[in-house]
């Protein structure tokens, strides 16, 4: 049972603490807000999603349009839509986000429910909808579709204090609650996400109501009381708290996981604790491609067997991503452990960052680590970036986590401040009832110097918690899945306090400088940004034999623009010497890598989330290894 007085041990503190200045981030916040947000809305438009609304309220005719869980897109957008809001407020918008939420309060039944497949023709569903409410809950989507619009009503009070979004929510989950529960049906959602958004509603409403729901949907999985079992494709095989190895489809998992950290934090259950262990140390230490990427195998958009990590057809759906990002950073508010920020950072700014174009306007929705430049599995899973899709999950995926990005730089706990991922802000902090001001500058990741400067009124001690990233203390990801060639000594990594080196002890993954700060003070780190060349574990077969170049967290890839010879040939001797160059003219500015590897062929690396952006051609992130035994 829920006990709603626990939390997370850490807090986030809130993006809109934190405002990003940043040579690398702002351009692409501001590009998700002023292009992406408004280019998923028209997409939208065109593609009936908003009409469904319409339709289902009545206020249009017309029949449902697209696939079934379309009206989650809408909810996803307008939960971007919402951060986009507190980041720049733009009244546009926010008119934009009453008239459509209008649409949807319409579209809601008058007893709560709310799926416009369904409202619009009830006679005339999609097959996969099922024939009747909750008659097909593995396949409808009708319990997703209403997770992501809890999360979005959320944004949207908190953004705006307006209620209209939060009432419909409400009203929904109140009568989800009447129909599901020990009582009532015990069913499952076919994919997870309804959970995160209830323990989201019991939040902000404090009624633990929602959370006891949230628990209920997780504790019923793998079990069959009157219903058929999903199996493992929805993560509908084994009681959750009994799973132990990350399978099925990834984002639903991830979601799962996601969700899982959530109850284990907030009503203390150590059987959830344990079991989103046990699955983080699969998922990472067998499981993640060194992009941050999950879910290898195209078939069922899912995990594959332990060590198996494709190249060319590895799926690595941006959402899969995405949830990832959200998993590792509740389990690092559960742990203060900074192995979880590295695979969190691994994944923002290489899995994840492949997933949309700098213009803002196309997208990946798998993220492979090599591309011949003709594999395709369906239209979806293009080898070419693209403007949306007949399944537009990803699109409106990456607008729910960039406005809001600045949320994950910094936590607290009583009179300790985490500074968790290195980007140019300044951030109004309150650390254990003190007033802090935290300004960082940085040309991270290009650069591993990273200034920060504390500020305090009065005098206030607590602990400064710097994460020393795994990549710095040469350890690509937590595990042995990947290492590095050449490691960095300890000595790389300097730390100052006001120009004087010192050494802070390091406990979980952070530099620890407890001090009581007073007036302005400077403090100074150095990360090692050298090429760094990774090999993978000798048990995955597709990697036997291959190495990666790293630089910071950035990894690199091979792409036919920038090498004359055929990069899946190319293979690269140990000795041979690399070198990062500036290229300010590709890219809006990046660094690539460069160097020779005989007297003829010459190698250039682009980061890999960069690939994709000029015409069609080869990519591969893993090349062949060559050593003086071969
Ligand atoms: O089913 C909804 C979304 O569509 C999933 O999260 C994605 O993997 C895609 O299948
Ligand atoms: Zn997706």
């Amino acid at each position: 049972m829920s006990n709603s007085k626990l939390d997370y041990p850490i807090q986030p503190v809130a993006f809109t603490n934190v405002r990003i200045q940043d040579s690398f981030w702002s351009q692409r916040i501001q590009t998700s807000c002023e292009v992406t947000i408004p280019s998923n809305f028209e997409k939208s438009e065109s593609t009936g999603r908003i009409d469904n609304f319409a339709k289902a309220g009545g206020l249009m005719e017309g029949a449902y349009e697209g696939m079934w869980f379309n009206d989650s897109d809408v909810f996803k957008i307008i939960e971007g839509a919402a951060y986009a809001l507190q980041y720049a407020y733009n009244p546009e918008l926010d008119a934009y986000l009453d008239g459509l939420i209008a649409k949807i309060a319409a579209a809601q039944e008058a007893d709560g429910y709310l799926y416009t497949p369904r409202t619009i023709d009830p006679d005339n569903v999609p097959e996969e909808s099922g024939p009747s409410r909750w008659s097909k809950l593995y396949m409808s989507h009708e319990l997703y579709n209403v997770g992501h619009m809890y999360e979005a009503a959320v944004a949207h009070f908190q953004a705006t204090g307006k209620q209209s979004l939060l009432n419909v929510a409400i009203k929904n989950a109140d009568f989800i609650a009447t129909v599901f529960g020990p009582e009532g049906i015990r069913d499952v959602p076919g994919h997870q996400e309804i959970e995160i958004g209830l323990v989201r509603l019991a939040r902000i409403t404090g009624n633990d109501k929602y959370l006891e729901l949230a628990q209920f949907f997780l504790d019923e999985r793998g079990k069959a009381n009157g219903q058929r079992l999903g199996g493992a494709y929805l993560q509908d095989h084994l009681p959750v708290i009994e799973q132990d190895e990350a399978v099925g489809h990834a984002v639903r998992a991830i979601y799962m996981y996601t969700a899982m950290a959530d109850i284990a934090a907030l009503t203390g259950d150590t059987a959830y604790y344990d079991a989103v262990m046990a699955l983080w140390e699969n998922v990472v230490y067998q499981k993640l491609a060194i992009t941050g990427g999950t879910g290898a195998l195209h078939e069922g958009e899912a995990f594959g067997a332990n060590y198996h990590l494709p190249n060319l057809t590895a799926y690595n759906e941006t959402c899969a991503a995405i949830a990832n990002i959200f998993w590792n950073h509740r389990l690092f508010l559960l742990t203060g452990e900074a192995k979880y920020i590295d695979v969190l950072e691994r994944t923002l700014y290489n899995g994840f960052l492949s997933g949309v174009s700098l213009s803002g306007t196309e997208f990946f929705y798998v993220n492979p680590l090599a591309s011949d430049g003709k594999y395709h599995f369906n239209a979806d899973n293009s080898i070419t970036r693209q403007p949306w899709f007949n399944c537009s999950c990803c699109p409106t995926n990456v607008v729910r986590l960039l406005p809001s990005l600045s949320g994950y730089i910094y936590a607290v706990k009583d009179a300790s401040l985490y500074v968790n991922l290195y980007i140019s802000n300044s951030a109004k902090l309150d650390i254990d009832g003190a007033p802090v001001q935290v300004k960082q500058e940085t040309s991270y990741p290009w650069d591993g110097v990273i200034k920060l400067t504390i500020e305090t009124q009065a005098e206030t001690p607590f602990a400064l918690r710097l994460r020393i990233p795994g990549w710095a203390a040469g350890q690509p990801v937590p595990g042995t899945l990947y290492h590095y060639l050449d490691v960095p000594s300890e000595s790389d990594i300097i730390i100052k306090v006001n120009g004087d080196v010192i050494a802070p002890e390091i406990a979980d993954g952070y530099a620890v400088i407890k001090s009581t700060w007073g007036g302005i003070t400077d403090v100074e780190i150095h990360l090692p940004m050298m090429i760094r060349r990774v090999v993978a574990d000798e048990q995955v077969p597709d990697l036997e034999g291959k190495v990666a170049l790293e630089v910071g967290p950035i990894v690199y890839a091979l792409e036919e623009a920038d090498n004359h010879q055929d990069v899946f040939d190319l293979a690269l001797d140990d000795d041979a010497v690399l070198k990062v160059e500036n290229r300010p003219d590709l890219f809006d500015g990046i660094k690539v890598i460069a160097g020779t590897l005989d007297s003829q062929d010459e190698l250039v690396a682009i980061p890999y989330y960069a690939w994709g952006h000029r015409d069609v051609g080869k990519m591969t992130v893993w090349m062949d290894r060559k050593t003086s035994a071969n």
